[in-house]
């Protein structure tokens, strides 16, 4: 966590925009007021669990979603490393996804109760952090599998059922992956199961138990909001051409294509 003066709430942030399309943005009333800010790409990506996080606790935020190449290359050498997505509240300034779910997680009440709990819960935040990177990548095309099928039923197919091995150890009755409330790797485990869901329709279903963890998590009141909401990005990223990869069951509208993302 780094705690400094944010370059994002500077006159940088707006700098970088003028820069990008030559005229002053609009300063909105979400700007003016004191709401925490997401720096990131017009996708899911690395941001969604903190967007899932902030909508779940029901706290009011803004988000910077950078849309183009200029509007990037003027923001990379302000960030730390280079790298979105960037989370500010005031003073504080943090980079690095993880480090961000966990400072929301720990000042929220979502980290576990007990050691044990907590334990489960940075184990779990592991297990999730390679299976969305192996979702991405394959995505990206960076895969040798690059063929839906192959992925499916090779790879895909083992981690969900490592996952779901893994939810159901302790019972067959499981609700949360780190103990017996809510906790920030339940709404990390949404984001991968929903990518999934939306992406590999015919494979969820094949894990009963995750697939019925992602529709209840899905139905919580303020979650159930924003999944129908058009403020949830409609990519879940960007492909290896720059075009997006959509949630067919999105009602946001389609970002235009370039190449910000994951490698
Ligand atoms: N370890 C970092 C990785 C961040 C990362 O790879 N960000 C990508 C977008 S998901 C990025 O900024 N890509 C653009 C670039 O590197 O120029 C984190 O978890 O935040």
């Amino acid at each position: 966590m780094r705690i400094e003066r944010s370059p994002l709430s500077s006159d940088c942030a707006d700098s970088v925009l003028v820069l990008a399309t030559g005229e002053e943005p609009p300063v909105t009333p979400a700007q003016a007021s004191n709401k925490p800010v997401i720096s990131y790409g017009p996708s899911r990506g690395r941001a969604e669990p903190i967007r899932l996080i902030l909508e779940e606790l029901g706290i009011e935020y803004r988000e910077r979603r950078v849309g183009s190449w200029q509007e990037w290359m003027a923001l990379k050498p302000q960030m730390p490393f280079q790298q979105l997505p960037a989370y500010e509240d005031g003073d504080l300034f943090i980079v690095q996804s993880h480090a961000i779910y966990r400072y929301l997680a720990r000042t929220h009440d979502l980290y576990g109760h007990t050691e044990a709990e907590r334990i489960d819960c940075d184990i779990v935040e592991e297990a999730l952090r390679d299976a969305r990177q192996e979702f991405w990548r394959f995505l990206k095309g960076l895969l040798p599998e690059k063929d839906r099928g192959l992925f499916a039923a090779g790879r895909l197919t083992t981690t969900l059922d490592c996952l779901e091995k893994y939810f159901r150890r302790h019972s067959a009755d499981t609700k949360f992956w780190g103990g017996d409330a809510l906790t920030f790797v339940d709404l990390l485990a949404f984001a991968y199961l929903d990518d999934v869901r939306a992406l590999f329709p015919e494979t969820l279903p094949k894990f009963g138990k995750l697939r019925d963890f992602r529709d209840r998590i899905a139905a919580r009141p303020r979650l159930a909001d924003y999944v129908s909401s058009d403020r949830r990005p409609a990519a879940i990223l960007f492909g290896p051409d720059g075009q997006p990869v959509i949630d067919p069951e999105s009602r946001a509208p389609v970002p235009s294509p370039w190449t910000f993302g994951i490698e």
